[in-house]
């Protein structure tokens, strides 16, 4: 079984569990004399079901131990141990009570007792639920302790209720214990979430949940360290090479897409918004203005390692620029390949409704000076705007005439914030690259799907058959491409079929080969971020949220690092939603998945899926100093919470949430 499913089991078991507990303790305590023998049987059966659940989950949860201590702390340490005791007093008290009743006697004496026992077990059967959605991991002992004292007030209200006694004392202190540790643990909560957050890690502090940390030098201290601004890591003036300008203005604007359908889309004067296209070496200049959009913008170049200040982050490394004013990007374009950018003040909205566009980056062999030619070199964008998706620029298929022959780079952009199933039939290929970069001597390929991250990039390599060759996008069957060696036909009569065959797997994909100073030994820093769906305050309304580390953004603990690091990445993913996690300013390289080593190509990312049950390692050299977001791509997932920030030692940001520029980054 996988992970995923064994944490599926573990949550039907409890309320299996807690149905057959609840069952047994209402007959329990509703028997009388004269239907005490059936009761008492079918109560019988009940406990004896319930007992035998209990010590299924065990065995489940001692799976997920071997899956990781992640997957089971809070397990372990909270929900088992209340389910076992009690499950434990209610077989001493009330399996002897049942078989009495079962064969004909009911001891009204020992049956209140019998009873509250069996609630007792039903409340904190039921408890587990709490555990796994507020409790979680890392184990936030308040709360545990909280959901411990409502399981035992219950319980002893339960008792009293049920024996018809009159304690009143006792009463109070169950009616105390029920209700003021949930009180204090959501005040304790509530106080957290509004107190001020300083973002970044001035002072240079360790990580949280560093698993057998080998650093050294990183301390609470960092002295005689000068601090620097965001607002200083930006493109020096001076350049000796070609600049090369474009501008952006980010408007609301009403689309009529080439099917018919209008959308209400905020763009950069189209959508998607101009491909950006230059040579390695060229320094970008991009001026972004905001035209009218409310709620402000910024942009960030996703994938690309900018200077700090160019990344274009509401709150982080900028303002939002509000409507009528601008802002200068400047990034010297040093790597080649296929990126994009998009706004990132509330990036969730901005980037659905389109404001964001395709970053190429050639290299000067490729294109010679002042030819960037794109004939045999298309991008794609797959993009779903109110539930229409969009390859390119249509909602229909964008038919393109390719001569038979000629080799052909298709740059596969997913900005989508869920993953994208694409199709390639009619011809052979090989993912030349992910995310930018190149793979080790990939092999070629056919009919497989390849599976995009929400915000990743595959280049697809491929020589033009004669015969057509068809992109189709999963769920999408009105949109694709089309690749025709003649005349095309008009795109309204033209269909691109999605073919569901099995995913590509890249960790196997390609050949492999050392990266020099990459190695598990150089690792001098670990970090681990374990993912979930909690309840927590966020922006002080309780919320289902998604976790990081237990906590939601900004209050997530920084990520630390020093310049020259090189950091290991654990991701975890304990939660039923797949994460594409993205750090800023830097690529990471895969290590393995679920313990697995990776096999194929050495693989940079900038985007990488989490599944729900995997655990991912990655390797991130701290090369370019800054506060770097890094954070779920399912935009709704970072609003939702899912945010970290990647903190360099001494880096502070004159920037803050909110503010006069109302900065939302996600
Ligand atoms: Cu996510």
């Amino acid at each position: 079984m996988t992970t995923a499913q064994l944490q599926a089991l573990d949550l039907l078991l409890i309320v299996l569990s807690t149905a057959l507990w609840s069952t047994a303790a209402v007959m329990t305590a509703s028997m009388r004399a004269q239907s005490g023998r059936r009761r008492g049987a079918a109560a019988l059966s009940c406990v004896v079901a319930a007992v035998s659940v209990t010590l299924g989950r065990v065995a489940v949860v001692a799976l997920l131990v071997g899956r990781g201590w992640w997957f089971a702390g809070e397990k372990v340490l909270v929900s088992l141990p209340l389910a076992i005791l009690t499950c434990g007093l209610a077989a001493i008290v009330a399996i002897p009570f049942l078989r009495r009743a079962s064969a004909g006697t009911v001891a009204e004496r020992n049956q209140p007792g019998a009873a509250a026992a069996v609630f007792a077990a039903a409340y904190a059967s039921a408890g587990g639920l709490l555990v796994a959605f507020v409790v979680g991991y890392p184990v936030s002992v308040v709360a545990a302790l909280a959901i411990v004292a409502l399981v035992g007030g219950l319980s002893g209200l339960t008792w009293l209720g049920l024996s018809a006694r009159r304690r009143p004392g006792l009463a109070a202190l169950c009616a105390v214990l029920c209700v003021v540790p949930v009180l204090t643990s959501a005040a304790i909560a509530f106080y957290a979430d509004i107190q001020p957050v300083v973002i970044g890690n001035a002072a240079g502090a360790h990580n949280h949940l560093a698993a057998g940390s080998g650093s050294a030098g990183v301390g609470a201290e960092v002295p005689g360290m000068r601090s620097v601004s965001v607002g200083d890591l930006r493109t020096p003036a001076e350049y000796p090479g070609p600049v090369r300008r474009f501008e952006l203005t980010a408007r609301q604007q009403t689309v009529t897409l080439p099917s018919g359908r209008t959308v209400d889309g905020w763009t950069f004067g189209s959508l998607p918004g101009p491909e950006i296209r230059v040579e390695q070496g060229d320094l970008v200049e991009v001026t972004v203005y905001n035209a009218d959009i409310p709620d402000g913008v910024t942009v960030h170049w996703h994938g690309y390692r900018v200077p700090n200040g160019e990344d274009g982050v509401a709150g982080v490394t900028q303002d939002a620029i509000r409507p009528g004013g601008s802002f200068v990007y400047r990034f010297v374009a040093k790597d080649v390949g296929t990126y994009w950018y998009h706004a990132h003040q509330v990036s969730s909205e901005a980037v659905s409704r389109g404001l964001f566009g395709a970053l190429v980056v050639v290299s000067k062999d490729n294109a010679p000076a002042g030819q960037l030619s794109t004939a045999m070199d298309l991008v794609a964008t797959v993009h779903t705007i109110n539930g229409t998706t969009m390859v390119g620029g249509t909602d229909l298929v964008d038919t393109q005439r390719v001569l038979p022959g000629s080799p052909l780079r298709l740059r596969l952009i997913n900005t989508d914030s869920v993953p994208q199933r694409i199709s390639v039939t009619g011809a052979g290929f090989t993912v030349a690259a992910v995310d930018g970069a190149n793979l080790n001597a990939p092999t070629p390929l056919v009919g497989q799907v390849v599976r995009i991250p929400a915000g990743g990039r595959f280049d697809l390599s491929l020589t033009m058959p004669t015969g057509q060759v068809t992109l189709g996008v999963e769920g999408a069957p009105e949109t694709g491409m089309l690749l025709v060696p003649d005349e095309p036909p008009p795109a309204d009569r033209a269909i691109a079929p999605f073919v569901d065959r099995p995913d590509l797997d890249l960790l196997s994909y390609g050949t492999t080969s050392v990266v020099p100073g990459m190695t598990s030994t150089a690792v001098n820093e670990e970090a681990t971020l374990v993912l979930d769906r909690q309840f927590r305050f966020l922006n002080g309304v309780p919320t289902l949220s998604q976790t990081v580390n237990g906590d939601v953004h900004p209050h997530v603990p920084p990520i630390a690092v020093r310049e020259g690091d090189l950091l290991r990445l654990t991701v975890v993913n304990r939660g039923s939603d797949t994460h594409p996690m993205h750090p800023h300013g830097h690529r990471v390289l895969v290590e393995s998945r679920d313990g697995v080593p990776i096999t194929g190509s050495p693989l940079w990312l900038d985007t990488f899926d989490v599944r729900p049950g995997e655990v991912w390692q990655v390797l991130l050299r701290a090369d370019n100093p800054g506060i770097w977001m890094a954070h779920c791509h399912n935009l709704e997932h970072a609003t939702q919470g899912m945010v970290v920030h990647l903190a360099y030692a001494g880096v502070t940001t004159p920037f803050t949430l909110g503010g006069v520029a109302d900065n939302r980054p996600e």
